[in-house]
């Protein structure tokens, strides 16, 4: 482990995350209304195995035994995410008590467990009522997704303290309305910048919401962020690298810190409205930023797309879903984060690899996450001795589940899922997590003593 676990401060948390719909099942049970993912499944070719999210890793029944694992691997916090209509199955109006229960139960056994719960309120599962009235396109959504967060501030506020309005919205907006691989499957880049916009007013609004309720709230956001690097030395690359990094990275991070949309965007994305006076003032007040990473982007200049620029594959090491390993970058993402914006705090809300894991012997060995993991926390320890005020860690995930467009055929966990019995072992990669959480904590007692 070369004392990789003294190189985090004793405060540092090491968790994992995961997320309601990827995990959960139990898609209407207990008078859970439908999200646009359980009807965007449903959807001929929207997910490659012909799958749905039906049962996932049936979480809603087996949430004992997952908190048992969390215990045993020893961490400190963990991410999760409440599904909306489980909890308001139209979106708006009646409460389901049911499914305000389930979280309740969880919370609960997680603070008996010793483990920290980061709640996020929207990681992908609109209520299928709000889409069809015009869904995050719709302005409408904005005091619906402000009423929810009040709804579990006021409900779960006394036990939870840390809190992240939304997972990627930049996801959520151009996966969900310009590619359409994820629900709800628009494909229309004007829709996709409205919805941008809508999240950012949601995010605001879902943060008052909470601070309203609970004064010892602790609000953050969770964004997708990678460095945009160019594929060659020439200009015109260098200059489409600086549009995906303002579409990716400056586009959510400038208002959140109050600079109002960055203004190469917005001239460049007049064409398709941008209601950038609404932001004046806007202060995303964020206690904390998370940063999901996973690669850093190349790109090239291109004639075609609003952005005019294309992502390029480098050669090198990849992960199984196709994406480049480069922890540097993550070192370098992490720095420039807070050399920039000067978060009060920052969490790596996720961070983890897919590889074609296979059970011999009823173990599974994963020594390319470990070396993934390894490298990754060695780039945040570095980035944390170049002064980043880095406060947890959380390897997504906590256990393979519903990866979304590619079903269950990508396993990110660091437990194994055995989707037929729902059994879960625990992987190579989640021994090695223990043993380094396992020797913070000692090395932590060490310092005390001493
Ligand atoms: O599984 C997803 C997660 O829901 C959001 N961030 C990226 C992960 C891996 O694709």
């Amino acid at each position: 482990m070369s004392e990789l676990d003294r190189r985090f401060p004793a405060s540092f948390l090491f968790g994992a995350a995961t997320a309601a719909y990827q995990i959960e099942g139990a898609h209407d049970e207990d008078g859970k209304g439908p999200s646009i993912w359980d009807e965007f499944c449903r959807r001929p070719g929207a997910i490659s195995t012909g799958e749905t999210g039906d049962v996932a890793c049936d979480h809603y029944h087996r949430w004992p035994e997952d908190v048992g694992l969390m215990r045993e691997l020893g961490l400190d916090a963990y991410r999760l995410s409440i599904s909306w209509p489980r909890v308001i199955p139209f979106g708006t109006g009646a409460v389901n008590e049911r499914g305000l229960a389930f979280y309740e139960r969880l919370i609960d056994e997680l603070l008996r467990a010793g483990i920290r719960p980061f709640v996020t309120l929207y990681h992908w599962d609109l209520p299928q009522a709000l889409q069809v009235r015009g869904g995050w396109a719709s302005r409408e959504v904005v005091p619906a997704f402000a009423a929810y967060a009040d709804l579990i501030a006021r409900r779960l506020g006394d036990r939870v303290k840390d809190w992240m309005t939304l997972n990627e919205p930049e996801v959520v907006a151009y996966a969900g309305h310009h590619s359409g691989v994820h629900a709800p499957g628009i494909r229309d880049f004007r829709t996709a910048i409205l919805v941008s916009h809508h999240l950012l007013l949601a995010h605001r609004a879902a943060a008052d919401a909470i601070r309203a309720r609970s004064s010892e709230a602790h609000v953050g956001i969770a964004l997708n962020l990678s460095p945009c690097d160019p594929a060659t030395a020439s200009e015109a690359d260098a200059q489409a690298a600086r549009r995906m990094d303002g579409s990716l990275n400056r586009w959510f991070l400038d208002p959140l810190f109050g600079r109002g949309y960055p203004q190469d965007m917005a001239a460049l994305y007049l064409p398709y409205f941008v209601r950038a006076r609404e932001l004046e003032g806007y202060d995303g007040s964020l206690d904390f930023v998370g940063v999901n990473y996973y690669a850093r982007r190349v790109v090239r200049a291109s004639g075609e797309g609003p952005l005019l620029a294309d992502r390029v594959d480098p050669p090198g090491e990849h992960t199984a879903i196709g994406w480049e390993v480069h922890p540097d970058s993550f070192r370098r993402l992490l720095v420039r984060v807070h050399q920039e914006y000067h978060p009060r705090e920052m969490y790596v809300t996720e961070n983890g690899a897919a590889y074609d894991d296979v059970v011999v012997n009823d173990r599974v060995d994963d020594p390319a996450r470990v070396r993934f993991l390894e490298r990754h926390f060695t780039a945040a320890a570095e980035a944390i001795a170049a002064g980043v005020p880095l406060r947890g860690y959380f390897i997504w995930t906590l256990m393979d589940n519903f990866e979304w467009a590619h079903g269950t055929s990508k396993r990110f966990g660091i437990v194994h899922t055995d989707y037929l019995t729902q059994r879960r072992r625990v992987k190579a990669s989640g021994e090695w997590y223990r043993a380094l959480i396992a020797a913070h904590r000692d090395s932590g007692v060490e310092a005390a003593a001493q």
